[in-house]
């Protein structure tokens, strides 16, 4: 009796797979569970094990084939142990899979494959799971690979001749222009004027910081009403000696003090070389807004100075930022930022952070809310802040214990001198 070897189910929503190796071949006598074909699919590599044993007459698929569920793989005669149709099925993280099967990915969550797993089109792309990683590894898009293989199945060798080309091509290695913007002027009247050169800046700049770190905001209200009173009581100490203690003042003060407690804020990713860069002096960046544009002046050695002393400086910065009297010394070496946009305005933003720093301080109008406390509501200055960090360096929980710890020292500074 002549019996069909169909391709079973090989997991949820997976309706296909890439026949690598056929593991017997015309002639062959095969018992049960005997593995036939290796097949893989995005996921993992399985060897498929006979159903039931007998002479093999016919093999109807060929090495890089894409095979589909129910499809006939091989004619069996003088079949054995014909009432077996679930081949073996054993189960691996709550995922039904076959004995033999190697699950390509470490750890893989039960969903990888199951009903949210890609289905692998008809246009299948005959590389195994390594391959794929390997290119995927390298930035590299499968499809645009041409195997050399049988049935064009595509090697590391293929990856690696492809890497080759992408790099040597001048578009890898030569900035491709930026897009053509549409003619404004069919829709309405325009006027043109070019991008300076402080607006060039801030646009490479932020371009730079979106597409090469990966930023989380964290947001929160202090409460600064104590801080408020010490404010306005000290301001007239602080105008004597030539500076204005506003809010930017204080908390470059403060910056300065979470940057000692909390160092990886202070510090820079070297992606090149794998390695951290902690710096043991503290210079921080202030966003000014001039006529001209941002400017991000760098006060020097915050953590050595004195309240009254950060407030003159930032006023004399601030000024020469306006009157472009900067030098470029005072534009360097920031490693980290305050973004002051509460004397404008605002409940909240989302500061982009600067290349080669890993966090900015984003601060918005403070405002008289009500605050539950004591068990009555009772009016209090809050004043937002949003800190904007690197995921690359820093995680969530890093990011919120630095902004809670500002949070309570804004709320009662004395607590710092204990
Ligand atoms: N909430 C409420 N009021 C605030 C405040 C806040 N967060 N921050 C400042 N103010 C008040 C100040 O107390 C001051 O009030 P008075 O004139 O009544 O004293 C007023 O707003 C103006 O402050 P200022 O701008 O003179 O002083 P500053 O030291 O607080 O800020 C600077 C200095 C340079 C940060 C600010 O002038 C500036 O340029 N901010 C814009 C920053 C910016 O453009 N950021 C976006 C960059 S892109 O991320």
């Amino acid at each position: 009796m002549k019996q069909e070897i169909k391709l079973p189910e090989i997991a949820d929503n997976v309706v296909s797979g890439f026949l690598a190796r056929i593991l017997v071949k015309v002639g062959d006598v095969i018992e049960k569970d005997q593995s036939i074909i290796e097949i893989e699919t995005d996921k993992a590599a399985t060897d498929i094990p006979a159903p039931f044993g007998g002479k093999i007459v016919d093999i109807k698929v060929h090495a890089g084939d894409e095979i589909r569920v129910g499809q006939t793989i091989l004619i069996v005669e003088g079949v054995k142990d014909v009432k077996v149709p679930e081949q073996n099925a054993t189960v691996r993280d709550g995922v039904p899979a076959f004995a033999g099967m190697t699950t390509l990915l470490p750890a893989s969550p039960p969903q990888l494959l199951s009903s949210s797993a890609p289905h692998l089109s008809s246009a299948f792309v005959p590389a195994s799971p390594s391959v794929r990683r390997f290119a995927r590894d390298l930035g590299l898009d499968i499809n645009r690979i041409k195997g050399t293989g049988p049935g064009g199945r595509i090697s590391d060798d293929d990856v690696k001749a492809h890497a080759r080309e992408v790099i040597q091509s001048p578009k890898s290695t030569q900035f491709a222009g930026y897009a053509e913007v549409p003619d404004f002027s069919k829709w309405g009247p325009v006027d043109y004027q070019p991008m300076s050169r402080i607006r060039t800046i801030t646009a490479e700049s932020t371009v730079n910081s979106w597409q090469t770190i990966p930023q989380v905001v964290q947001f929160e209200k202090a409460d600064i009403t104590e801080l408020e009173k010490f404010r306005l009581m000290s301001k007239a100490v602080v105008e004597k000696a030539g500076g204005k203690l506003t809010m930017t003042a204080i908390l470059l003060k403060l910056s300065a003090m979470a940057l000692r407690q909390f160092p990886k804020f202070n510090a820079s990713v070297d992606m090149k070389n794998k390695q951290i860069v902690f710096k043991n002096y503290i210079n921080i960046g202030i966003a000014v807004d001039t006529e001209q544009g941002l400017l991000v002046p760098v006060v020097q050695d915050v953590d050595k100075k004195s309240l009254t002393e950060l407030s003159v400086e930032l006023n004399g910065i601030a000024g020469r930022a306006r009157n472009r009297k900067l030098t470029s010394e005072e534009m360097q070496g920031g490693n980290f930022t305050i973004s002051n946009l509460g004397g404008i305005g605002g409940t909240s933003f989302t500061p982009i952070v600067y290349p080669n720093q890993v966090a900015i301080l984003g601060v918005s109008k403070s405002a008289i809310e009500p605050v539950y406390l004591d068990g009555e509501f009772v009016p209090r200055t809050l004043l937002p802040l949003s800190l904007s960090y690197d995921h690359r360096l820093i995680d969530g929980a890093d990011g919120a214990r630095f902004l809670v710890w500002m949070c309570k020292v804004l709320e009662q500074p004395f607590l710092t001198w204990l």
